[in-house]
C-alpha cells in the first residue's frame, strides 16, 4: 500500500459545538466530509509532534457509520505518519472510557465518533470529537484552530487502502503495512480498562454487599453502555441479571432517542412507577449522561445529584484518601451546589455549559467533582463526564448513609441545605433565524439599562423584581482572562438573586436551533413543595420577558426536565 494525497476543497459548517462536529449522518457521509474533518484535526494533533511517536485512542458509541469512518481515521492516520493507534473493540468505547485509556496509556489524545445523545441510524445523527492527552474536551483554543485547518484545506493524506486494514473485531495488536512506514495497531476492549480504575476509586465489597439487598433497573438506551452495564454491575457487583435493560449496543439505538431524561427515558420511569425497584438509572448513547431515579419513579435533578454527590463525597474511598478539592457547576445548573459548598466551606466554581470548562480545574487540582443540569456528572479521575461513575457513586452513598430511599436522602438533604426548585424547558427543533431574532431581543431588553429594578407578576400574582441581568461570560478561574465576551447565556436574577431564569440556544444540535429556559428558585422553608408552584409562574414571566411565542410560533416545551 501507498500513501496518496487526495485533493479536496473546504466543507462549510465544520465548527465544533458545545461537544464536537454534530451533523446529519448524509452530511458525513458525503465524499470526503469526514475525511476533511479528521485530517483538519490531525493537522492540528500533531503540531509539534513526531508523528511516528503519537499514540492515537479511536472508539465511539457504534452508531451507524461509525465502522466506514473508522476505516477512514485508520487510512488518514496511517497517511499521516501517526506511530500508534488504539481502536475500540468492534468500535464500541464510551466516551467516558476513552477518556480512562487515553490517560491510562498515556495517549497523545483520542478521536470520539459520536452524537452522544442524539439519534442514530441511516436518518440520525453522527458526531466527531477530539480529545486531549488529559484525557478531556478539546478546550476552544484549539477547536477553533481545528475550525480554522477545515476552511483552508485543499488536500487529505490517506493509503491508497481504506478498507480492511485492520480486523476490529479481533482483540490485541494488529500492524497496517505501508510503503515507507507502518502503524501499529492494537484493538482494546475498553471495559477491562475502564472496571480497574472503577476499582481504584469504590469499594466494591461494600457495593456487592448493598446489591445484594436491593433491586435496581438500568437503562442503557441501547447506547454504548451495555457492556459495561454488564460485566460491572452485573457480573462484578451482583446485580441481577433482569436489572440490565436494553443492554446490547444497535447502531440506531432501536430508533429510539438515546438521552435519560423524563421524556425520553420514559419507559424506565414507567417501570420504576410500577416495579418494586429502589434504585433505576439510565445512559444516553455514548455513557457519559446519567439520570438518577428512586423508588415509585422518584426524579432526581442532575443539578440535586451534584449537590447530594458532593455532600457525601467523603463516604467513597477516592475521595477519603485525595481529600475533597472543590466542586464546580456549569453555569445554567441549579446552585443547589453552592449551598453545599458555603456549609462545607469547600469552592465552587462556575463555567459556561460543556465539560471541556472543567478540564483545567481538575488537572490544576481544584476542583473533584463538576456536574451540568444537562445530566452530567463526573469527578477528576478521568476528563470527561461518565455515567457509569454516578450510578457507583449514588449506590456507595446510599449504602453509606443507609437511609430508606432515595427519596428520604433528598428530603434530608433539602432540609439540611435549603432547596433550589429547577426546571428545564426546551423547545426543540425550532427554526434557527426566529432563534437567533429572538435572543437578540432578549439582550437588547435585559441589558437595557431601566430594566432592572422593574417588577414583574405573574397571572397568579408572584412578583419578581429584577436585581440584575446579563449575558453571561466567563472569566478563566486560572488564567483570569476574559473567554469569548458573553454568548453563553442570557441570564436573569430576580428577588435578590434567589431566582434565575436563563436563555440559552443548544450548542449540541445538528441542524435548527433549541431553545433552553433553565428556571430556578431557592426556598429554605417548604422544602418539600411542589415543583410547578416555583417554576410555572417564573416561567411564565421569563416567556413574556423573551416574546418566545411571538418568535418562534411555539407554545409549549417539547421537553421539560
Ligand atoms: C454536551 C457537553 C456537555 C453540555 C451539553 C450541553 O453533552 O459535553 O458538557 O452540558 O452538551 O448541551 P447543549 O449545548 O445542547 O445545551 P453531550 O452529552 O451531548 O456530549
Amino acid at each position: 500500500m501507498k500513501v496518496i494525497t487526495v485533493n479536496t476543497s473546504p466543507f462549510d459548517g465544520q465548527k465544533p459545538g458545545t461537544s464536537g462536529l454534530r451533523k446529519p449522518v448524509q452530511t458525513f457521509m458525503q465524499p470526503n466530509y469526514t475525511e476533511n474533518f479528521v485530517q483538519s484535526i490531525l493537522d492540528v494533533a500533531l503540531v509539534g509532534r513526531v508523528s511516528k511517536d503519537v499514540t492515537l485512542v479511536i472508539g465511539g458509541d457504534g452508531r451507524y457509520f461509525s465502522k466506514p469512518a473508522i476505516d477512514s481515521i485508520v487510512a488518514i492516520c496511517a497517511g499521516n505518519g501517526v506511530g500508534r493507534i488504539l481502536v475500540a473493540h468492534n468500535g464500541i468505547m464510551s466516551t467516558p472510557a476513552v477518556s480512562a485509556v487515553i490517560r491510562a496509556r498515556k495517549a497523545d489524545g483520542g478521536i470520539i465518533l459520536t452524537a452522544s445523545h442524539n439519534p442514530g441510524g441511516p436518518n440520525g445523527d453522527f458526531g466527531i470529537k477530539y480529545n486531549c492527552d488529559n484525557g478531556g474536551p478539546a478546550p476552544d483554543q484549539i477547536t477553533n484552530q481545528i475550525f480554522a485547518r477545515t476552511k483552508e484545506l485543499t488536500s487529505y493524506k490517506t493509503l491508497d487502502q481504506v478498507t480492511g486494514l485492520i480486523k476490529i473485531d479481533q482483540i490485541g495488536e494488529q500492524v497496517v503495512q505501508y510503503e515507507g512506514g507502518q502503524l501499529a495497531v492494537e484493538i482494546v476492549d475498553s471495559v477491562n480498562i475502564y472496571l480497574d480504575l472503577l476499582r481504584t476509586i469504590f469499594d466494591f465489597a461494600q457495593l456487592r454487599s448493598f446489591l445484594a439487598t436491593k433491586k435496581i433497573l438500568i437503562d442503557a438506551m441501547n447506547g454504548v453502555m451495555g457492556p459495561y452495564v454488564k460485566r460491572i454491575l452485573v457480573q462484578e457487583l451482583g446485580a441481577l441479571e433482569q436489572s440490565a435493560i436494553r443492554c446490547i449496543p444497535m447502531e440506531d439505538f432501536g430508533g429510539e432517542h438515546p438521552d435519560p431524561n423524563l421524556t425520553y427515558a420514559a419507559d424506565l420511569v414507567n417501570k420504576m412507577k410500577v416495579g418494586d425497584y429502589d434504585f433505576g438509572a439510565a445512559f444516553d448513547g455514548d455513557g457519559d449522561r446519567n439520570m438518577i431515579l428512586g423508588r415509585g419513579g422518584f426524579f432526581v435533578t442532575p443539578s440535586d445529584s451534584l449537590a447530594v454527590l458532593s455532600d457525601n463525597l467523603e463516604t467513597i474511598p477516592y475521595f477519603k484518601k485525595n481529600g475533597v478539592k472543590g466542586y464546580a457547576r456549569s453555569m445554567p445548573t441549579s446552585r443547589a451546589v453552592d449551598l453545599v459548598a458555603s456549609q462545607n466551606k469547600v469552592n465552587v466554581y462556575e463555567t459556561p455549559t460543556g465539560w471541556k470548562y472543567f478540564g483545567n480545574l481538575m488537572d490544576a487540582g481544584r476542583v473533584s467533582i463538576c456536574g451540568e443540569e444537562s445530566f452530567g456528572t463526573g469527578s477528576d479521575h478521568i476528563r470527561e463526564k461518565d455515567g457509569l461513575w454516578a450510578v457507583l457513586a449514588w449506590l456507595s452513598v446510599l449504602a453509606s448513609v443507609k437511609v430508606d430511599s432515595v427519596e428520604t436522602l433528598l428530603k434530608q438533604h433539602w432540609s439540611k441545605n435549603g432547596r433550589y426548585f429547577y426546571a428545564r424547558y426546551d423547545y426543540e427543533n425550532c427554526e434557527s433565524e426566529p432563534c437567533t431574532r429572538m435572543m437578540a431581543h432578549i439582550k437588547q431588553t435585559i441589558t437595557d439599562p431601566s430594566f432592572v429594578g422593574q417588577t414583574f407578576k405573574s397571572s397568579n400574582g408572584v412578583e419578581y423584581r429584577v436585581n440584575e441581568a446579563f449575558d453571561y461570560a466567563y472569566t478563566n478561574h486560572l488564567t483570569g482572562e476574559i473567554e469569548g465576551g458573553g454568548g453563553h447565556g442570557l441570564v436573569i436574577l430576580f428577588n435578590e438573586g434567589a431566582t434565575r431564569a436563563i436563555f440559552r440556544l443548544s450548542g449540541t444540535g445538528s441542524s435548527g436551533a433549541t431553545v433552553r429556559l433553565y428556571l430556578e428558585q431557592r426556598e429554605s422553608k417548604n422544602v418539600n413543595g411542589n415543583v410547578d408552584d416555583y417554576i410555572k409562574p417564573l416561567a411564565e414571566v421569563a416567556l413574556n420577558i423573551s416574546k418566545l411565542t411571538q418568535f418562534t410560533g411555539r407554545q409549549a416545551p417539547t421537553v421539560i426536565t
